[in-house]
């Protein structure tokens, strides 16, 4: 017998289902999910998650899920639509009175004890993210599903030193301020760091006392899934956390109209951003958009040199590049130029494109194959706009149970001009261009040159000069000589078309909270 996790409804497959034929297929011994995801037909079909219960959506329809490492549908997701929605905002509209007067250090118990059991899953969703987006099962392992579990420790204990302010104006009056949960949150997110982006919204908005409606992207809706069954186990009260699972512009446009919904937080790209803005500024919601980015990584001539190549290499191409932080535009100063192209080349030909079940892979597949057809049309692009493949530049085609999968080759462009657009709009793949640069000034005129400004990334042991470059930077965050180093406490987000407002720390609170200043007259 193999039990999979509650997640799977403590699916019991016994070897004959499994030794099935007739699901396609040559099965071997069932060693993890991840064979067994490979090997068998069987379909999962995940459920919604509303009023404390998984639920078929109420027309019974389902999308396919695709596995992009094997390009295969491995499981059906809920085709839920706006009935689903108002299902789960009444459930939310009813959970709020009593969730929001719960005590912080009640809700404080709650949120920790999810980040216990997903801490104690990490295996199991580790496997499952890796399935559903095609990174490898090592990233998920070491970055996303500990990120999830720290999303919500983190917003577990600060909730419990968000204090608010008052101000006394002498003899005449005090003022303070109160800071109450808005209601039911909308909180919608994209594929690229399914459970760790989700769990970044959620997180926030429960632990404030509001209730939530939640749609992850109907491309890896697999870990919200099963972070529903965590929740039951948690204890979480029905209602608080909604889950509809579904496509954007069906179930991601209803929760942004939906009137009992007062605020939208957002991770996704930009043009869906500003339609989510186009519905939700008449009705005078709040929003928070975290959108894309075309990010600069700039290597000064007096860098820690090994230090910049080594970090280079994760900032261009973890998670298949399709991190909204990732620095795909490098600019390198020209005296380094031809030294620092040399030797990254050379690292990047170690990186392996391979199964992301395999720990020797450094890449896995991209998420879809519309996505790879867009990856890989920038790739054409690029070369149209007279720009020199140096490395990569390539689908890769696997053997066997892979070869439908969505693999590219890490990719290294030189020679574009710094406004073409290979170099202006947001590629989301693993794909970098080199462009060198002899003055600060021109650097800077490069690095800004984009509509957006989400993060940037500074090579240089002159902290003089990485003061100012950070400071003339158009960008939320800047990482000086490191990159994805981070502290939850600060502010998240960026400016220009990267989004709107700040996640992270006590910025999602105030986000998340309505404030109310009262004044009283001092006799
Ligand atoms: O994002 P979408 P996608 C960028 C990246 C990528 C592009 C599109 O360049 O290629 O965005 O990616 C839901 N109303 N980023 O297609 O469409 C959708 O179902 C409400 C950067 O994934 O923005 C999903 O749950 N919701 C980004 C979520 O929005 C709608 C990370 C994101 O989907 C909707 C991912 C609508 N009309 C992609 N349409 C980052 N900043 O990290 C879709 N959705």
């Amino acid at each position: 017998m193999i039990r999979f996790c509650q997640g799977f409804q403590n699916l019991q497959l016994t070897s004959e289902i499994l030794a099935n034929k007739e699901g396609g297929g040559n099965y071997r011994t069932i060693d993890n999910y991840t064979q067994f995801w490979l090997y068998s037909n069987y379909m999962q079909k995940i459920k919604n998650y509303i009023n404390g219960q998984l639920i078929e959506p109420i027309d019974k329809l389902y999308i396919d899920n695709y596995n992009p490492a094997t390009g295969k549908v491995y499981s059906l997701i809920p085709d839920s639509d706006e009935k689903d929605v108002a299902m789960a905002t009444e459930a939310a509209l009813a959970a709020f009175p009593q969730w929001s007067n719960t005590s912080k250090e009640v809700r404080s118990r709650i949120l920790l004890k999810i980040a216990e059991l997903i801490e104690q899953n990490l295996e199991r969703l580790a496997i499952a993210e890796s399935i559903d987006n095609g990174k490898p099962v090592a990233l998920a392992k070491m970055i996303d599903i500990p990120r999830a579990a720290s999303n919500f420790h983190f917003y577990a204990t600060a909730i419990l030193h968000y204090a608010s302010e008052s101000h006394a104006m002498e003899d005449t009056a005090i003022n303070y301020t109160l800071r109450s949960p808005v209601g039911v949150a909308g909180c919608i997110s994209p594929w690229n760091l399914p459970l760790y982006l989700f769990t970044w919204k959620i997180a926030p908005a429960i632990a404030a006392g509001n209730c939530v409606v939640a749609k992850p992207s109907e491309i890896t809706p697999m870990t919200a899934y099963l972070l529903s069954e965590l929740c039951m186990q948690a204890g979480l009260p029905k209602g608080v956390l909604n889950i509809v699972h579904g496509y954007g512009h069906k179930v991601g446009a209803a929760i942004t109209a939906h009137p009992n919904i007062p605020l939208i937080s957002f991770t996704g790209g930009t043009k869906t951003g500003a339609e989510i803005a186009r519905i939700a500024a008449p009705m005078f919601k709040k929003i928070s958009l975290e959108l894309g980015g075309k990010n600069p990584n700039i290597v000064f001539s007096d860098c820690d040199f090994e230090n910049a190549i080594k970090t280079t290499l994760h900032s261009s191409f973890a998670n298949q590049g399709q991190i909204c932080l990732c620095g795909s535009r490098i600019f390198i100063e020209k005296s380094i130029y031809e030294k620092f192209k040399i030797r990254f080349i050379e690292k990047v030909k170690t990186l392996k494109v391979g199964n992301p079940a395999d720990n020797s892979s450094n890449l896995g597949a991209v998420v879809s194959k519309e996505h790879m057809d867009k990856i890989l049309s920038y790739i054409n692009l690029a070369k149209e706009e007279g720009g020199e493949i140096l490395i990569g530049g390539n689908q890769v085609n696997l053997e066997g149970e892979f070869a439908l999968g969505y693999y590219i080759e890490p990719t290294i462009i030189e020679g574009l001009a710094y406004n073409c657009r290979t170099n202006q709009e947001e590629i989301f793949g693993p794909v970098v261009t080199l462009t060198p640069f002899e003055t600060e000034e021109e650097v800077l005129k490069y690095a800004n040159s984009t509509q957006y400004g989400l993060s940037a990334i500074v090579w240089t042991e002159n902290l003089t000069r990485a003061h100012r470059i950070a400071g003339l930077l158009h960008a939320g965050i800047v990482w000086i000589n490191c990159w994805l180093v981070r502290d939850l406490r600060t502010p998240f987000g960026g400016m220009k078309n990267s989004g709107v407002g700040r996640e992270g720390g006590f910025e999602a609170f105030n986000f998340f909270t309505e404030p109310k200043n009262v004044c009283i007259k001092l006799k």
